[in-house]
């Protein structure tokens, strides 16, 4: 009787002293590593975000990947399929690092194809013409290299790593983008044209990619606690439209914004109100591509269904089972 009155309160100061001891780890900037004690919650939260990034590479192979066969020259067709093959590759990373936190790639890709586990909003828009490659490119890597640079910090030690393969790749990812815009924004008067009609859709759904504003975030608080995130959607944002403005209008392209202006006194340009119905409309699956994005999915699973019983099959003949 006595002891099982006193064991929860051992096991509750055992907690609490390893959640000091954890927190005084993040403090002094050590990585956390899969066999370490680490809370339910912070298991949960990295689960949740690298599956989510996991399948934001995937599903993002689907925009790009359509343009494969309608590259204007050989080179282009080149660099864009070792693109698109990077961002297979990326997801590979992200899939192994959620898997050394208990994740099953079974329960994760389950997650994905019924619909229940969240993926980039960006990826949710049509690519319409060989513009969108510029782009996507320019300001959706631009935009993800911000963001996964911070990640590369992060407190998970396979995150870090997985982050830190991932960017170097992302930068040449951005480079082509930046390529094709400024080839295309220098091009013939028709070429400009395109390229602004991009730059005009992509444009917002960039800025949404960051999430939503930090006062309607509700993972930030306990991200940034763990060293998870360690800046908030909003400082995103405002680093890639501060850095990205200035340079699209040096082209000669503008911003699909009235409202934009550059406040002289904090330094930072300022946008117009984001339309954060559009935002919710997409997370939910109402999206433009939603539908078309997981049929791909789906179809591409089930195609893929002798692959993975064939190397079942292989793997129980090798162990003699
Ligand atoms: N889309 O509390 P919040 C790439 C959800 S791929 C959809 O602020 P958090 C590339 C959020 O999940 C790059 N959902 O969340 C690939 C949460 O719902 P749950 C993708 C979004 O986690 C191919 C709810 O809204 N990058 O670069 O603190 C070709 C409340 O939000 C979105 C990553 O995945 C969104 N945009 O912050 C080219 C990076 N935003 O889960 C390029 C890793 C928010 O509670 N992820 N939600 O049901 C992150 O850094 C963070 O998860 C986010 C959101 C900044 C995205």
């Amino acid at each position: 009787m006595y002891g099982a009155t006193v064991e929860p309160i051992e096991d509750a100061q055992t907690d609490d002293n390893r959640l000091r001891e954890f927190e005084a780890r993040i403090a002094r900037g050590e990585k956390i590593e899969p066999g370490d004690w680490m809370p339910d919650e912070y298991r949960r939260q990295l689960i949740r975000m690298i599956s989510q990034h996991a399948h934001s590479e995937i599903v993002g192979m689907l925009p790009e990947g359509t343009f494969i066969t309608r590259a204007p020259t050989l080179r282009r067709k080149l660099i864009l399929l070792a693109k698109v093959q990077d961002e297979g590759g990326h997801g590979q990373y992200l899939y192994h690092a959620a898997e050394t936190l208990g994740a099953t790639r079974e329960d994760m890709l389950d997650a994905l194809l019924s619909g229940r586990a969240k993926y980039s909003s960006i990826f949710n828009y049509p690519a319409l013409s060989w513009a969108d490659m510029g782009a996507i490119g320019w300001l959706v890597d631009g935009a993800a290299i911000l963001n996964q640079t911070m990640l590369a910090k992060c407190s998970y030690g396979p995150y870090a790593r997985a982050m830190k393969r991932i960017c170097a790749e992302e930068n040449f990812h951005k480079r082509q983008g930046q390529d094709i815009v400024i080839t295309l924004a220098t091009g013939t008067p028709e070429q400009k044209v395109m390229m602004q009609d991009a730059i005009n859709r992509w444009w917002w759904p960039t800025l949404m990619m960051f999430g939503p504003h930090d006062t309607d975030s509700p993972n930030s608080a306990v991200l940034i606690r763990w060293g998870i995130k360690t800046k908030t959607n909003d400082e995103l944002r405002q680093m890639f439209i501060n850095q990205t403005v200035p340079e699209l209008l040096a082209l000669g392209l503008t911003i699909p914004d009235p409202d934009l202006r550059y406040d002289e006194e904090s330094g930072n340009w300022r946008i117009g109100p984001i339309n954060w119905d559009e935002f919710w409309q997409v997370v939910k699956g109402n999206g433009p591509c939603n539908q078309e994005r997981m049929d791909a999915r789906r179809r591409a699973h089930e195609d893929g269904r002798w692959v993975r019983e064939a190397l079942a099959a292989y793997a129980e003949k090798q162990s003699g089972t």
